[in-house]
């Protein structure tokens, strides 16, 4: 899974990059891209791996781009260019930092702090890179009309009626994420990969003075810009940033003395990973404890796959016991004998936190 930075110069995108992936080595502006992985850290696998006592604790991943801002805005009427769009359009779902710190050293392009502004205007950015996609899509369909049988026609007009309903839709502000859009019609679009389709994570990047209000600011960001498939949250990039240097007893100690709370980067990180609607189920043993990634709803035989082929392919069974069972039996054979651990075959829905064994033949 893969999440993709933007907002505008000076945001704060590089500092909150480099929290999430605990890590100072991205430069700070230039043109390139910072490409880093974060751990989703999950409390469930650290019990399970007290538990079990294993070599390795893996946890789940969540791979970032932070993509640098262009000075003019990211695109203007023309839509997001070049080498810039491309890496957005392969992201999951974008994480928009907008800059809620006040700093007179630091210049904002707009003169002001306004983080509301700075999200709507990123929002009509978007929308003006999915319009700019639409039309040069129409032109396509135009020349391809000519000449074209009547089944490929039929087609091509299907397709042209779609994309000016979307059109319409973003012209009156409604993003495509927002836009009714039939299975069938999703598998057209799936290809163009409309910006505003994508999930939204809004980051209010706040100041270390903002701190003792940022539960409140989060809460008026939820309130004012959530939606389905938008969340909003708030989080002091600069902080989080210097605590991820830290071992994590003494970012802990830290946090406890500073009263900043739990990791704000570990809530980010979390939120950015359901956002996109995937659930981590778990393996446990030895040699290792681990937290695999898989869509809300995979069958059982898929998530095998996620593992290695060969148990997608040898699938026989799957040993399942949910977190909160296993953890209140204290172990696989207390969970046994209590008729929580059962087996499952290949169509079962696996759900979050499920502990899997498969059973497989190769
Ligand atoms: N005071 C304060 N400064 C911050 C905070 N977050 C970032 N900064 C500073 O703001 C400046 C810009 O931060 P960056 O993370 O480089 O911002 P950016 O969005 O990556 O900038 P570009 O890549 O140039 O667009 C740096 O000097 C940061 O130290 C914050 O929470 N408080
Ligand atoms: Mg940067």
């Amino acid at each position: 899974m893969h999440i993709g930075i933007i907002g505008i110069t000076k945001s704060g995108k590089t500092t909150v990059f480099n929290a999430l992936i605990r890590s100072t080595s991205a430069q700070s502006t230039g043109q390139q891209m910072n490409v880093g992985v974060a751990k989703v850290v999950d409390p469930r696998l650290d019990k399970l791996t007290a538990i079990f006592r294993p070599k390795r604790e893996v946890y789940a991943e969540v791979r970032y781009t932070d993509i640098p801002g262009a000075p003019e805005g990211l695109g203007k009427s023309e839509g997001i260019g070049g080498e810039y769009l491309n890496a957005l359009q392969r992201a999951d779902a974008l994480l928009h930092v907008v800059r809620a710190f006040n700093d007179p050293s630091v210049p904002h392009i707009n003169t002001t702090v306004d983080p509301y502004r700075d999200a709507a205007a990123m929002d009509m950015e978007l929308a003006f890179s999915d319009l700019a996609i639409i039309e040069r899509r129409f032109k396509r369909l135009e020349t391809d009309m000519r000449g074209a049988k009547p089944q490929e026609r039929e087609r091509a007009k299907k397709e042209t009626a779609l994309l000016e309903r979307l059109r319409d839709g973003l012209a009156a502000d409604v993003p495509i994420r927002r836009q009714e859009v039939s299975g069938e019609e999703h598998k057209t679009i799936s290809n163009y990969q409309f910006l505003t389709a994508k999930p939204l994570l809004i980051v209010f990047n706040i100041g270390e003075d903002q701190l003792p209000e940022a539960a409140k600011i989060e809460a008026e960001a939820q309130e004012r810009l959530a939606k389905p498939k938008v969340l909003a949250t708030a989080m002091c990039g600069k902080l989080e940033a210097e605590l991820g240097q830290m071992t994590p007893e003494d970012e802990g100690e830290f946090r406890a003395t500073m009263g900043a709370g739990e990791s704000a980067a570990a809530r980010v990180i979390r939120a950015s990973y359901e956002l996109v609607g995937l659930i981590p189920f778990f393996t446990v043993g030895e040699d290792e404890c681990r937290a695999w990634t898989i869509p809300l709803d995979t069958p059982a035989v898929k998530a095998a796959g996620q593992i290695h082929s060969d148990i997608e392919r040898g699938f026989i069974r799957a040993e399942v016991v949910g977190y909160d069972d296993f953890v209140r039996c204290g172990s696989l054979p207390e969970a046994r004998r209590q008729g929580v651990l059962r087996l499952e075959g290949k169509t079962y829905p696996v759900r979050d936190g499920d502990i899997i064994n498969f059973l497989f033949n190769v």
